[in-house]
């Protein structure tokens, strides 16, 4: 075998466009998974499934390549700059870590990677944001930055605007365990920035109360948590862009281009005025629930509820049209919004049957604040 040495990878991950490599061992990440334990324990994982699925599984590289013996761990910066909102009183915003396909631009790079490991004999397997490793606790192993109190892992002088992902080998390479010093210090500005106080215990995130996993559930959106939504449709950025080191890292390098507009906000309208192939064509790349269409325009008529003019036309037909849906989910919604926005009358001519669904007669049920 005769792999790259230290700075060959760090030579190579620069020309290829990686903003930060590490290297760790491959020995299990046992701090993870007693905490990921303890945590849905307490029952903080809310149903979400991913690392907390099979822990032992997710902490143990070995899973991945038996003979494994070192993880190469690379981190790539994504979009930093927010663009302008369209000039429209129903958009959406969509977390920026999906304005472009981030992870396929990462698997690429880091397949580079792996085929200079394998072309010194050595096997290679590529990891990132699956279940099969735990991405942060490889990365701060690997020294590459220190957990935030929102629990992302942040590299000194450049924040949390990043995807991370790992290269599992058989070679031996030279670890560089020299983990990073916390650099959140006395600032708390994300656990009060965060909407449903999702971030109370500092780096502990509850998933019953983070939006960015109560819009990839399925069932009703928690009633208690719409409001906070406000405009959110897919992930939540919230308890980064107040972070002071990613403001100083937007500050020194803004996008050239400003960002993708056209990925970064959505109108609300439209995702529910659009048919299920329309829907799954644009937005498939995302985690849907179940995979359903559905849960798209239940997420539309939240943020629907809490942007939309209730005297507007436009956003009067949407509810109206959701109001129709033969999904109780999508009429469960409509049946909150229309109430939001003070219009009981558009929810008396619900189909009788429609109307006993669980979901929907639940709504019908609730009291609902009207928009101020
Ligand atoms: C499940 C998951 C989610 C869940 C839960 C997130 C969470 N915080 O646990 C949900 C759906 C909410 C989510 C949301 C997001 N996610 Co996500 N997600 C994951 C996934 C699949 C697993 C994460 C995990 O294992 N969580 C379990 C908990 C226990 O892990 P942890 O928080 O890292 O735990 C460590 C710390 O708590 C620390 N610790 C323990 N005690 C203490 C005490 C203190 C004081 C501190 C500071 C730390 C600390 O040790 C723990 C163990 O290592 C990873 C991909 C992967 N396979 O790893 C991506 C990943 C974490 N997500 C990512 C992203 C980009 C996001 C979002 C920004 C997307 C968005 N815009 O909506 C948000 C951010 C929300 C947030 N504040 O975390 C990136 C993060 C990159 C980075 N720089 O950190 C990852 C790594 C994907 C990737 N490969 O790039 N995500
Ligand atoms: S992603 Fe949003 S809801 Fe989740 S912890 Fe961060 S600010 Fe709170
Ligand atoms: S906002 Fe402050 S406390 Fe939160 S992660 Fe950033 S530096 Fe740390």
């Amino acid at each position: 075998m005769n792999p790259p040495t230290t700075s060959e990878l760090a030579e190579l991950a620069a020309s290829i466009g990686l903003d930060a490599i590490g290297l760790t061992d491959a020995s299990e990440f046992s701090t993870a998974r007693r905490v990921i334990e303890e945590r849905k324990h307490r029952g903080l994982d809310g149903g979400m499934w991913f690392t907390y699925g099979r822990p032992d599984r997710s902490t143990d590289p070995s899973r991945i390549l038996p003979e494994a013996r070192s993880i190469i761990v690379a981190a790539m910066a994504y979009d930093r700059t927010t663009p302008e909102p369209p000039d429209a009183t129903t958009v959406a915003a969509v977390g920026r870590f999906v304005w472009e396909p981030y992870y396929d631009q990462l698997a690429e790079k880091l397949e580079m990677i792996a085929d200079r490991l394998r072309s010194g004999g050595a096997r290679a397997v590529v990891v990132f944001d699956d279940n099969r490793l735990v991405d942060r606790a490889a990365a701060y192993r690997a020294g590459l930055g220190w957990f935030g109190k929102n629990t992302m892992l942040l590299i000194d002088g450049a924040g949390s605007w990043f995807v991370l992902g790992s290269v599992v080998t058989d070679a031996e390479l030279e670890p560089e365990d020299d983990q990073v010093e916390d650099g959140c210090g006395t600032c708390v500005r994300c656990q009060i920035a965060c909407p449903t106080g999702a971030l109370q215990t500092a780096g502990e995130l509850d998933g019953r109360r983070c939006l960015a996993w109560l819009l990839q559930s399925d069932g009703v959106f928690p009633a208690e948590h719409r409001e906070a939504l406000g405009n959110h449709i897919y992930g939540c950025d919230d308890c980064q862009v107040v972070c002071p080191p990613n403001v100083r890292f937007t500050r020194s390098r803004p996008n050239p281009e400003g960002g993708p507009a056209e990925a970064a906000w959505v109108d609300a309208i439209s995702i529910l005025a659009a048919s299920d192939d329309e829907l799954m064509d644009r937005y498939g790349r995302w985690y849907i629930p179940r995979r359903r269409p559905e849960y798209l325009r239940r997420n539309a008529l939240v943020v629907l509820g809490n942007v939309g003019e209730p005297g507007d036309e436009r956003v009067v037909a949407a509810v109206v049209l959701a109001l129709s849906s033969e999904h109780p989910v999508v009429v469960a919604h409509a049946v909150w919004c229309a109430r939001r926005f003070g219009r009981d009358d558009l929810v008396d001519n619900l189909d009788p049957t429609m109307a006993n669904e669980v979901v929907v007669a639940g709504e019908l049920e609730r009291a609902v604040p009207l928009r101020r």
